[in-house]
């Protein structure tokens, strides 16, 4: 198993700069021998507490919802299996498979990519689109937001929402072409908020499910690295000398991987166990 922490500024501005040049494309083919990856992300030990801080939300930053404290909500955890949710889990390099829905769709879901933002927060949190994704944004909230949208260090879009219902109907805005992770922020008062969003160039992306399960099908016999990617749990949480909530600063995200072989009809079983540990001791 290989555990590596992503996103940090060296690595980002590497990628951003970096020619796809030379890099393979995705073909679509049909896949005739196709077999299942499935599995579970677990979760080993003790939850952190900073995963689950709850946030003071001053009266002006309150949304409809009124609510006056926020949980960060980094760790979904199925109390019963240990399975931890929405862990994202994909092929790291796969050259030809299954068709690749087209832009606008989110991966995760099947549907349109639709951003909203509801009792501060981005709902959903986390995506996976195609490059040249026109991506619909929304506000639910009756109160100002903006979408900070950055990919490393440069920044993708940031769009203002001044109320309630703001809904850019015929507007979409462009992910860009570049693969690669864009983080969400708003600088509107809510430093808690968080989201993600995969730009991918092939379909063998999915989310656990409640108890963290995950299955990719339709895979083409071969030998893979399967990559389990969660957006980390340990947040900083910045107050001023009155011990209002400035910032949150949230780690890198992290990833785990495994080497699996599929054979043709059959199905893999792979399991991943995520702890504290993991980042405590894997940070660089
Ligand atoms: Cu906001």
């Amino acid at each position: 198993m290989r555990v590596r922490l992503v996103a940090t500024v060296l690595a980002s501005m590497l990628m951003a700069s970096w020619p796809v040049l030379g890099a393979e494309k995705y073909r679509e083919i049909e896949v005739l021998n196709g077999g299942v990856i499935r599995g579970q992300v677990t979760w080993e030990g003790e939850v952190p507490k900073e995963a689950s801080t709850e946030v003071p939300v001053a009266a002006a930053q309150q949304a409809p919802c009124r609510c006056r404290k926020v949980s960060l909500d980094r760790i979904r955890l199925d109390e019963k299996t240990r399975g931890l949710a929405g862990t994202i889990v994909f092929i790291e390099k796969i050259s030809a498979g299954k068709k690749m829905p087209s832009p606008g769709i989110d991966l995760l879901t099947g549907k349109e990519a639709l951003l909203d933002q509801v009792n501060c927060r981005y709902t959903p949190d986390r995506m996976v689109v195609a490059p040249g994704t026109q991506l619909a944004i929304t506000s639910s909230d009756n109160t100002p937001h903006n979408v900070n949208a950055r990919m490393g260090v440069e920044q993708l879009f940031n769009l203002q929402f001044a109320n309630k219902g703001t809904r850019l109907k015929d507007e979409r805005t462009s992910v860009g072409n570049k693969p690669g992770v864009i983080s969400l922020g708003c600088n509107a008062g809510h430093p808690w908020m968080s989201g993600y969003i995969h730009v991918v160039e092939h379909p063998y992306y999915t989310v656990t499910d409640a108890e963290g399960r995950f299955e990719l099908k339709d895979v083409p016999p071969g030998k893979y690295k399967l990559v389990a990617w969660h957006p980390s749990w340990q947040p900083r949480v910045i107050r001023d000398s009155t011990g209002k909530v400035t910032d949150v600063q949230y780690g890198p995200p992290v990833e785990v991987s495994k080497d699996v072989t599929l054979e043709a009809g059959a199905t893999a079983t792979v399991e991943f166990t995520f702890s504290a540990d993991l980042a405590r001791t894997k940070r660089r």
